[in-house]
């Protein structure tokens, strides 16, 4: 296992061609403090707030993407995943029109990106703690962008960004990324590892010292996975906040939007009989490849 050691870059108005040939080349990117200390606290009080209101409200699930609950190192409850999260904060919302972000739609190559607020899961809040009663303390091997195949379509190219509230130092656990395999075929992007369910160290992944406020990027068919603390309690929190750069269809979820059979996969109990879904997957890739040799 290796920390990367990567030029410390800033992102300013405009890429340089040094951060788009690494980006390129490796499927991932990090740049340092890119908000600073004061909007780390400022954007985790709205976060706290709209934990608040999703808890008093009762909501489950937001335009059809389950919450994902547990609790807290003093046991009180906690939210660990929380969909659309810019729809209760207008200032989470502003925060995504910041003109630094339009910048990174260059990493898209020829496609014309877009930043996806209302659309896939938008702007996702991820909090990790290992310690008591959490359910959620890692993330096994995947990438993001099968997600597309189980709601039908093909797969597009898509960044996801991430924006880190915590001090992570490569040591203490966090984003672990295999370099390069975003530049694979359709085979490796769905089989080189167990979705979700393999959470073993590769030899050849990477990792990072993150400190609050810095941001990485990763394609969407890189792969990658969290990495559970070696430290329990406080110290073990884990904060990040992603959103998705897109392109293709406009796709807005709403209210009445239903499940994705991704989010039903963790849901179903395993007594019931996997022929199904297995039938639905062999179908969907069948018409995904169909669609690439098209
Ligand atoms: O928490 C992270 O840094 C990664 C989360 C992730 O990969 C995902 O939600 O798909
Ligand atoms: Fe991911």
């Amino acid at each position: 296992m290796n920390k990367i050691e990567t030029p410390v870059f800033q992102l300013s108005n405009k890429l340089t061609s040094e951060q788009i040939s690494f980006f390129k080349r490796y499927g991932f990117i990090q740049f340092k403090n890119f908000i600073n200390k004061e909007a780390v606290s400022l954007f985790l009080k709205e976060i706290e707030r709209v934990q608040h209101f999703l808890l008093e409200n009762e909501i489950k699930k937001v335009n059809g993407i389950p919450l994902k609950f547990g609790r807290d190192v003093d046991g009180s409850q906690l939210i660990q995943r929380i969909a659309f999260t810019s729809y209760y904060s207008k200032t989470l919302s502003d925060f995504l029109k910041d003109d630094r972000f339009q910048n990174l739609l260059q990493l898209m190559g020829n496609h014309k990106g877009r930043i996806g607020e209302n659309e896939k899961d938008g702007l996702v809040f991820n909090h990790y703690v290992n310690d008591g009663e959490s359910g959620f303390r890692q993330l096994g091997w995947h990438t993001d962008s099968p997600r597309d195949l189980f709601l039908g379509s093909r797969i597009l190219p898509m960044l996801n960004v991430g924006l880190h509230f915590d001090d992570c130092a490569f040591n203490n656990g966090g984003l672990r990324v295999i370099p390069g395999t975003h530049n694979q075929g359709l085979l490796p992007l769905l089989f080189r590892k167990k979705y979700f369910i393999d959470n073993t160290a590769d030899k050849r992944e990477v990792g990072f010292d993150i400190e609050a406020g810095d941001l990485t990027i990763h394609d969407g068919r890189l792969w990658h996975r969290v990495q559970q603390s070696s430290l329990t309690g406080e110290q073990s929190r884990r904060r990040v906040m992603y959103f998705p750069i897109i392109t293709g269809a406009y796709q807005p979820k709403h209210e009445a939007s239903p499940t994705p059979f991704y989010h039903k996969l963790g849901q179903i109990k395993f007594s019931g009989s996997i022929k199904p879904r297995l039938a639905f997957l062999k179908n969907q890739l069948k018409n995904n490849l169909k669609r690439d040799v098209e």
